[in-house]
Formats: structure tokens, C-alpha cells, sequence
């Protein structure tokens, strides 16, 4: 298939319908080479954590702290994520409402019925031979994973993923894969059952490259993949030297609790815009007042 790949110029229309139809667009050039650059050198200079992983985090536990960011893996092979990165670079609170998608996630998750939030901030740095599996399908019945309102056919996608490609992605790098529509699809992947071969898994073990129906989502640096959680995705395997470095935001409706709930620093806290607040914290705790009478 031809990429739905869209400019800052496409039609507004257009770029729904292909959502819509395929459940992915990619933004061409959404972030510019000095954010690009900000991010890159972030990376570079906590470079250690990713070489180093034995000492610096296990799967799926938790790992060592840089101020608010936390180091971990989901399943080894996938790589180095550092979570809650909207507290590193000062460019990754800027995007937490970059213009070139904030409008395009207000719009698709129905900000006006259900407010943005940001289930999930991190940066994954990931070297060759790593891949994530086969996972998500319009078959699971798991509330982020809506799309449209049933009745009415209104905007009501339940998560949004925002991958920003931080060098270019190509064959070989281990690039994102999707299979295109399956947002809607009522019935599991093939690649999806284990075992007796009744048994559907959330996440198989192997890349999900070579996957029935999968396409790789080639991106230059500062490209932008933006698709439903729903879809069927996963990574092919990077058979390239050197890694593949990429930011991932999730966006949902402000119902959905964030991932791992990292509490903003109060100087973090303060950096950030009442917009960018909003979207962090969409629910402020509510307290009794400090002085108040019992
Ligand atoms: O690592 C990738 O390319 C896929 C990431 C992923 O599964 C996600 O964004 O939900
Ligand atoms: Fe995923």
C-alpha cells in the first residue's frame, strides 16, 4: 500500500478519512531538526543506560532514576524505555501540545466530550536484534481501545500513540509495523494464538514484521506515526547495526488513568503551561484544605 504519509498542507478532510479507513497517518517533517536535535542530544548524554542494561533495570520491573525518569523494559527485546520523559529536555514538555498533532489528537479523542490526557511519555532506544511482538486488534474488548461512538459514528478514539522517528527509520532499523484497518477488525490475528491454537495472546513472543497483512512504517527523522492503540502492531526486528531511537506519547480521554501515575515535580510542575497542566493532571487531587475545620 501507498503510506497514507500527510504535509501541514493536506486537506483536513483527507486526513480524517485516511485515519479513519486505515487507522494510522503519518505527519511528514511535524518536528524540526533543532527539537530533534535537543532530544538526540539528551539521549547521547544518558547514553549509558542503554548499554548498560543488566546493571540498570529487569524487564518489566523498575529501574534506576534520572530526577523523574525512570529506566525500564517491557520485555527485554523491545529496549530501553525512559519513562515519564516529559521531565527530561525541555523540548519533551514542549511536546506534550505540539502544534503539528495536538489539534489532530483534541479532535479524534473528542476533547469537547472527553478531555486529553497522556496515558504514557517515554523514549525507546532499541539496538539490533530487538523487536516487539504482535499485540492489539479491534477484537479486544478494552475501554482505551474504542474508536468511534457506536451510534452516532462521533469521534471517540480511546487511545492515540504518538511515535516522533528521532533518526530516520528504514528497512533493516527495525521500523513499526501495523496491519492497516484492523482497528475494525471483529476477530484476531492469526499470529495471535499460541499454544492449542485457541488460546489468543495479548503479545506474541517473535517480531511482528513478517506478520500476515503487517506494512513497516519507514519514517525520516522528525517524521511523526500517529495511530490507534486498536490497530495490530508491532516492530519487525532491527537487523541493522546500531538503534533505533524514537519518543512515544499515548494520548486518551481524560478518563483513562495514566499507565504508571508518575507524579509531576513541583518545578516541573511550574515549567509547564495551564494547558500542558491540563493534560497531565485532567483530574487536580482534590483535598480538604490544609487549615480546614473538621
Ligand atoms: O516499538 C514500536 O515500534 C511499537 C511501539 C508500540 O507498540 C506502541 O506504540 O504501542
Ligand atoms: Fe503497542
Amino acid at each position: 500500500m501507498d503510506l497514507p504519509y500527510v504535509y501541514p498542507d493536506t486537506d483536513p478532510y483527507e486526513i480524517d478519512y485516511l485515519f479513519e479507513l486505515n487507522g494510522f497517518v503519518i505527519l511528514k517533517g511535524a518536528v524540526s531538526k533543532p527539537d530533534l536535535a535537543e532530544m538526540n542530544a539528551w539521549a547521547d548524554d544518558h547514553w549509558d543506560y542503554v548499554t548498560n542494561p543488566g546493571q540498570r533495570f529487569g524487564p518489566s520491573s523498575g529501574g534506576q532514576w534520572i530526577g523523574n525518569i525512570e529506566t525500564h523494559t517491557y520485555s527485554g527485546e523491545d529496549g530501553c524505555n525512559f519513562q515519564n520523559i516529559i521531565e527530561g529536555a525541555d523540548v519533551f514538555r514542549r511536546l506534550i501540545d505540539h502544534p503539528s498533532w495536538i489539534g489532530l489528537v483534541r479532535k479524534w479523542i473528542n476533547d469537547a466530550a472527553n478531555g486529553v490526557s497522556l496515558h504514557e511519555t517515554l523514549m525507546n532506544i532499541r539496538g539490533k536484534g530487538g523487536f516487539i511482538g504482535i499485540h492489539c486488534g479491534g477484537h479486544i474488548p478494552c475501554t482505551y481501545m474504542t474508536f468511534r461512538q457506536a451510534n452516532t459514528g462521533e469521534w471517540m478514539v480511546g487511545q492515540i500513540n504518538v511515535i516522533t522517528a528521532l533518526r530516520d527509520i528504514g528497512p533493516g532499523d527495525g521500523p513499526t509495523t501495523l496491519v492497516p484497518g484492523s482497528h475494525k477488525a471483529a476477530i484476531p490475528h492469526p499470529g495471535l494464538f499460541v499454544g492449542d491454537g485457541k488460546t489468543v495472546t495479548y503479545r506474541s513472543d517473535g517480531p511482528a514484521g513478517k506478520a500476515r497483512g503487517m506494512v513497516e512504517l519507514h519514517a525520516e527523522a522528525g517524521d511523526v506515526l500517529m495511530f490507534t492503540d486498536t490497530i495490530t502492531h508491532g516492530s519487525a526486528a532491527r537487523t541493522n547495526d546500531g538503534y533505533r531511537r524514537m519518543v512515544l506519547y499515548r494520548y486518551s480521554p481524560r478518563w483513562v488513568r495514566s499507565r504508571f501515575n508518575y507524579q509531576p515535580t513541583p518545578e516541573f510542575w511550574e515549567r509547564m503551561t495551564p494547558a500542558q497542566q491540563a493534560i497531565i493532571e485532567p483530574i487536580r487531587p482534590r483535598q480538604k484544605p490544609a487549615m480546614a475545620k473538621v
